[in-house]
C-alpha cells in the first residue's frame, strides 16, 4: 500500500483533452450529477475485478474498467445502520450511541435540520432522492403506518423517496414512498411490534408449515411470503413488497427519477438490497450464478448497475454523472438463513483479501469495495491507493459542488483522491461503532481489546482478544501477524492519537 500510482499524474491532460472533446461547458463540469450505489453485505471477494474466483461481476468489472478502484476505502463501521448514518451525516456513528442495527420501527436517528449530504447538495441546487434500503429509522414516537410518516427521508435533504425501512429481513415487508405506505387498504391496517406477537398471528414458531425458507439463526418471528422475518406484523397485506421484484421495483424507480431529472443537476442515492439476507433473486436469475440464493442476488445486484449505467450512457448523461459504488459493510455467508452460502463458498472468504467479514474488527468488516466512474474525466482503469471512509464523500462533495463543510464533521474533504488527482487521502481514521473501535494510521491497523467470542454464528472472525493487537496492512494484507509487541511505540502513538479523536469514547 505504500507504493503510490503515477496514474493519476495523467490525469489532468486526460480530462481536459475529454472536455474538450465533449464541448462540456464549464457550468456543465461544475454540476454533474452525483449517484452513489450502496450495495448491503457485498464483500471485495464477491466481485471479479477484486479477484474473485467464485463469482462474475461483468457490471461492477466495468465500473473498474471505465473509472477509478480505491483499494483502501471504507464503510465506517461493520454493520448497516452506523455506517450509512456516517455517509449520511458526515460524522463517526459513535457520536450518536443509538446508532446500531435498528428495528422497522425504529425512530429516525437523524434530526430534522442536521445538515445531511443530501440537504447540502439540495443546498448547492440537485433534485435529491433515495431509493432503495433506508435503515436510518422512521418518524418520531410509535408509527402509525397507515397514516403519513414523519420525519422521513423527505425531512432531512431528499425531494423524494422511495425505500424500504429497515432490512428485507425485518417487518414491515412494505414500501415507504415519500412517507407514506403505498397500497395500503384501510380495511385491513398494518401493524408492527417487535416486542410481542398479535394474538392469534401465525409465526416461524408457531406454524413452521409455512415457510418456503429456513431460519438458522433469529429470524422466527412473522412469516411473511413464506419467509421468517425479524418482528411481528399484522394486516397491512395489499401493501407487502414481492421480494422476487424487488430489484426490479427499485431500478423502475431509479429509472424513473433519471429521466425525469436529466435536464437539471441530480442526486441519487441508491440502496441495493443484495446480497443481504433473505437472499430472493427474481427468478431470471435463480441459478445464474452456480452459487446458490447469494450467489444469484450478486448476479442480479450487478445487473441493476449494468442497467443504471447504460442509461446514463443512453441519455447521454455519462459525461456528466460520476457514479460511486460501494457497500455498506463487509460480507457475510450464513447470516441467519439456511440458503447454501457457507457450503458453496466453503473455505473461500467473500472478504478475501481482507481478514474477517460484517461484524469484524479485523478489516474485512469495514474495506470495501468502492468505484467511482465519470466518463471523460476519471481516467478508466485507474487505481487509487489512497485511504478514505465513505464518511468522506460529505465534504467531498460539498468541495466538488462550492458548498460549505459545515463545522464540527468528522467527514474530510477527499475530493482529489475520489477523482483520481491525488492518492492522498486520510491519515487516520477511526473505525467502528459504540464501543467497538478499531484505529488506522497510515498502513497500520490498531484493534483494542475488546470481550467477546472469537466467532459467532455467522463464523466470522470478530477480532475480539484480551490485548492491544497491531497489523501492518502493507505488509500484511490479511492481518496474520500481530506486532503490537514488536512495535510498542507504535502501539502508544496509535492509542494516544486514536484517544484524541474518541475523547473517553474507548474505555
Ligand atoms: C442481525 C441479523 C442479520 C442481519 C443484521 C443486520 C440475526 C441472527 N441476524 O441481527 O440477519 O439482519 O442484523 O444487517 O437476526 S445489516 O447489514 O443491516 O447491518
Ligand atoms: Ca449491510
Amino acid at each position: 500500500m505504500n507504493t503510490k500510482t503515477a496514474r493519476s499524474l495523467r490525469l489532468l491532460p486526460f480530462a481536459a483533452a475529454a472536455a474538450a472533446a465533449c464541448g462540456c461547458s464549464d457550468e456543465a463540469q461544475r454540476q454533474p450529477n452525483v449517484i452513489i450505489i450502496l450495495a448491503d453485505d457485498l464483500g471485495c471477494g464477491d466481485v471479479s475485478a477484486l479477484g474473485s474466483q467464485v463469482i462474475s461481476t461483468p457490471n461492477l468489472d466495468r465500473m473498474c474498467s471505465e473509472g477509478l478502484n480505491l483499494t483502501d476505502a471504507h464503510s465506517a463501521a461493520p454493520t448497516s445502520t452506523p455506517s450509512r448514518f456516517s455517509l449520511m451525516t458526515g460524522l463517526y456513528p459513535w457520536r450518536n450511541s443509538e446508532a446500531e442495527i435498528l428495528t422497522g420501527d425504529a425512530n429516525l436517528l437523524i434530526d430534522e435540520g442536521q445538515p445531511t449530504i443530501a440537504s447540502m447538495m439540495k443546498d448547492a441546487g440537485y433534485t435529491t432522492a433515495a431509493i432503495g434500503k433506508w435503515h436510518l429509522g422512521l418518524g418520531r414516537g410509535t408509527i402509525d403506518w397507515n397514516e403519513e410518516i414523519s420525519p422521513c427521508p423527505n425531512d432531512i435533504g431528499f425531494d423524494s423517496s422511495f425505500i424500504i425501512a429497515a432490512t428485507v429481513d425485518r417487518v414491515p415487508t412494505v414500501y415507504v414512498e415519500n412517507g407514506r405506505v403505498p397500497g395500503l387498504d384501510p380495511a385491513d391496517p398494518l401493524q408492527v411490534s417487535y416486542t410481542e406477537n398479535f394474538p392469534g398471528e401465525p409465526t416461524a414458531i408457531s406454524n413452521p408449515e409455512l415457510m418456503r425458507m429456513k431460519w438458522s439463526q433469529g429470524h422466527s418471528c412473522s412469516v411473511v411470503n413464506g419467509i421468517p422475518r425479524i418482528g411481528y406484523q399484522k394486516g397491512g397485506k395489499s401493501a407487502y413488497w414481492n421480494d422476487e421484484d424487488m430489484a426490479d421495483v427499485f431500478l423502475e424507480k431509479v429509472r424513473d427519477f433519471i429521466n425525469e431529472n436529466k435536464d437539471k443537476p441530480f442526486f441519487l442515492y441508491y440502496g441495493l438490497h443484495q446480497p443481504h439476507v433473505p437472499r430472493t433473486p427474481h427468478s431470471r436469475f435463480v441459478g445464474s450464478s452456480g452459487m446458490g440464493p447469494r450467489g444469484d442476488v450478486i448476479v442480479e445486484a450487478d445487473w441493476c448497475v449494468g442497467q443504471l449505467l447504460d442509461l446514463l450512457d443512453e441519455t447521454g448523461l455519462s459525461e456528466n454523472t460520476i457514479v460511486i459504488f460501494s457497500s455498506d459493510n463487509g460480507p457475510v455467508l450464513d447470516d441467519g438463513y439456511v440458503d447454501q452460502a457457507a457450503e458453496k463458498w466453503g473455505d473461500v472468504s467473500p472478504a478475501l483479501p481482507y481478514r474477517g467479514g460484517k461484524y469484524s474488527l479485523y478489516d474485512g468488516g469495514t474495506h470495501v469495495p468502492f468505484f467511482v466512474r465519470w466518463k471523460g474525466h476519471i481516467e478508466p482503469g485507474s487505481e487509487s491507493d489512497a485511504l478514505v471512509s465513505q464518511m468522506d464523500l460529505f465534504a467531498s462533495l460539498a468541495a466538488l459542488t462550492g458548498q460549505k463543510t459545515p463545522e464540527g464533521l468528522d467527514s474530510r474533504n477527499v475530493l482529489d483522491a475520489l477523482l483520481g488527482k491525488s492518492d492522498e487521502g486520510r491519515e487516520d481514521l477511526v473505525l467502528g461503532s459504540n464501543g467497538r473501535l478499531t484505529y488506522r494510521l497510515g498502513d497500520w491497523h490498531l484493534i483494542p481489546p475488546y470481550e467477546g467470542p472469537l466467532k459467532d454464528a455467522t463464523n466470522i472472525e470478530l477480532g475480539n482478544s484480551d490485548s492491544w493487537a497491531l497489523y501492518n496492512l502493507g505488509a500484511d494484507i490479511h492481518e496474520d501477524s500481530d506486532l503490537a509487541a514488536q512495535h510498542p511505540d507504535k502501539v502508544r502513538e496509535m492509542q494516544e492519537r486514536m484517544a484524541a479523536v474518541t475523547g473517553n469514547v474507548l474505555k
